[in-house]
This record gives structure tokens, sequence and C-alpha cells, in this order.
């Protein structure tokens, strides 16, 4: 029997709710490839500080975060389920690989140019710049084959497997070089109110948080911008709005686009936004019920995230101390 691929993602605690794009974009391929590897998923805890943030809100989103993982059907059984800071290896590893990170090649990453430059110059953190060597302590200690990540992280991806590559030729053979899982068949949800961009937590307004009032979701999917014809067609150049409407109804419902296009033909957007309304709704019903269950036995739930750390402690410490051995520290 061959071993299973070893898989690493992480998201970060930074919304009240996770959202549809997070959910239909990362979490539910997390969910499915369960069957077929040995998975690590964090809340990346550490990554939410780079920019700044209230202590109160931070725990309690770090909880919430956890009990959606669990809630779209990660299973603490069969796979690690972990928050970031409770495995102090990242922190030491990503102290490692920063030093041997070039400021050129650090300086490139465009998701910090993009967050910089909203921060205002030279208001961005250190940590906001370090954030991309973090993110591959994350991949490299766990010695992670594939990781499922949206194309905005390729860059990322890139980074880590450099600096893996680098350790590697300079210290000996120490890490395993991750695969890019650009998730395949993911899709990209688009933002309600502008369909020309994806959407996000960082635009509340055009993004359907699932944990929200089922009045607010209904309202922003039945006021999503749409297009001036008539006709409900998947063309996701002439018909963004029609066609990322497509796009949700078809994943909720367990039915392809054709198949919603066809139980359409000939209705108008009312019926199209009514009908993804629905299943969108159905869906979070059930969503926040499991999400508040998992919350409302907080000792059960800090439970599992502990055991979960404690596991992936058992993998990361003995990388860290390979690697320490590698550059010539001596034993603690
Ligand atoms: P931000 O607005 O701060 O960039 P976000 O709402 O886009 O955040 P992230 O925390 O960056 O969300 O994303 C978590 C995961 O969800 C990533 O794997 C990302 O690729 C995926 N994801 C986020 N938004 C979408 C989207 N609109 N469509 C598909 N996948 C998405
Ligand atoms: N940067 C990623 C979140 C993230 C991650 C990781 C993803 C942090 N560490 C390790 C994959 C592997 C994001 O913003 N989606």
């Amino acid at each position: 029997m061959t071993a299973q691929p070893r898989v690493l993602s992480g998201i970060q605690p930074t919304a009240d709710s996770f959202h549809i794009g997070n959910v239909l974009g990362a979490l539910n391929q997390w969910a499915d490839l369960q069957s077929q590897a040995d998975c690590f998923y964090a809340v990346v805890d550490l990554h939410a500080i780079t920019v700044a943030h209230d202590p109160a809100v931070l725990h309690q989103r770090t909880l919430t975060s956890y009990a959606q993982l669990l809630a779209v059907g990660l299973d603490s059984e069969k796979s690690t389920i972990f928050v970031q800071s409770q495995v102090p290896e990242h922190a030491q590893l990503q102290w490692v690989l920063g030093c041997i990170t070039g400021m050129g090649e650090a300086s490139r990453m465009t998701q910090f140019k993009d967050k910089s430059s909203k921060e205002g110059s030279g208001a961005a953190s250190v940590g906001l710049f370090t954030y991309p060597i973090l993110q591959a302590a994350d991949i490299l200690l766990y010695a992670a084959d594939e990781v499922p990540v949206g194309e905005d992280q390729r860059q990322h991806l890139e980074l880590s497997r450099d600096l893996a590559e680098r350790f590697n030729t300079r210290f000996g053979q120490t890490f395993v070089v991750p695969k890019t899982r650009v998730i395949k068949g993911a899709a990209k949800i688009l933002d309600l109110q502008d369909p020309t961009s994806k959407m996000s937590k960082s635009l509340p307004a055009g993004c359907v948080f699932l944990l929200d009032d089922p009045k607010v979701i209904a309202k922003k999917i039945k006021t999503a911008v749409t297009d001036s014809d008539m006709e409900i067609r998947y063309d996701l150049v002439n018909k963004p709005g029609v066609s990322n409407l497509l796009t949700i109804l078809s994943a909720f419902s367990d039915l392809s686009v054709e198949e919603c296009e066809r139980e359409l033909a000939g209705k108008g957007y009312g019926d199209l936004k009514g009908r993804t309304a629905e299943v969108v709704l159905a869906y979070a019903e059930q969503y926040s019920t499991r999400t508040r269950e998992f919350l409302a036995d907080r000792a059960e739930l800090e439970r599992i995230m502990l055991d979960g750390a404690t596991k992936a402690r058992a993998v990361a410490a003995p990388m860290l101390a390979k690697v320490y051995e590698r550059l010539g520290f001596v034993h603690a």
C-alpha cells in the first residue's frame, strides 16, 4: 500500500463568519481531500495579527473559525485540525526561513504590495512583510506534498518551494518541496455587487457570510447586480453577475450549471435570485446550526483543538529538531 499524500492548508480567523467563496472555493475541497490524503488544516491566527486587531475579537473568531471547519465537514478523527499559535514550531521555523530569504524576493510578493499600499506607505508591519515566510513554515514543517489553495496564493507557494530547495541545497535534504494544488473545479465566487471582482470579506456589501441573519443573506442575493438583458445564460465575460448566480445555485443544489440553465429557461432574473437564495439559505441554516452546536460545548471544542495541536506538534517538533541540527545549533 502506498502512503497517502500529506496535504496542508490554512485559513485566517479574520471575519465573524466564513463566506460562500471560502466554502465553495476552498473548504469543500478540503473536506473532500480527507478521504484521499493525510490532511493538516490550520486556523492561522499568527497570520491574523499582521494587521491591527482587537484581542477579544480575534479570540472569538478563532473559536468560531474552528467550529466552522468542523461544521463544513472536516473530521478531527480523520484529519489534524489545529490552531497555529498552539504549535510554537511555526514561529520558530519562520525565523530560520527568514534568514535564508532575500529582501528582494520577499519584496516581490504582490499580496504584500497590495495590502501595504492600503495601509499607507510605511504603516504596514514587518509581520505583514514576512507573512509569506510564516506561510512557508506552516507548509514545510509538515512535509506537505500538496497545498490546496486558490490562484491568489500561487506566488506564496512558489516562495515556499524556493525556500525548501534552498535549505536542502545548503544544509542537506530536509524538506519536502510542496506541489501547488490550485484547487481543481473550485468555483471562483464573484462579488454580488461588483461581479468583476472576487467575493471577499473586505467588500462586505457583496459578500454572503454564512453565519449572517437569513434575512441579510436573502437580501444580498435578491439585490445582486445582474445585467440589462433578460436571458439566464452562463457567460462569464458578458454576463458575470448572472453567471456567478448560476455558479452559486449549481454548487448548492448539486445540479450542473447546464441543468440550472435548463430549469430556469424562459424565466426572469427574479426567479434566478429566488432559487439561489433558497438553496443558499437551506445550506446556511444547517451550517449555522452545526457551528452553534460546536460552539455551545466550549470545553469539548477546546479539547478537540488541543488534541489537534498535540497531533500537529508530534509532526512539527521532530522536523524543527532536524532543522536545528542541520543548522549547527547545539542540542538543548
Ligand atoms: P481577503 O478579502 O482578506 O483577501 P477573503 O475573503 O478573500 O479575504 P481569504 O481568507 O483570503 O478570504 O481566503 C480563504 C480561502 O478561501 C482561500 O483558500 C481562498 O482562495 C478562498 N476564497 C476566498 N474568496 C474566494 C472566492 N471569492 N472564490 C473562491 N475562493 C475564495
Ligand atoms: N495565506 C493563505 C492562508 C495560509 C495558508 C497557509 C494557506 C496561511 N498559511 C499555509 C496554505 C498553506 C490565505 O490567505 N489564503
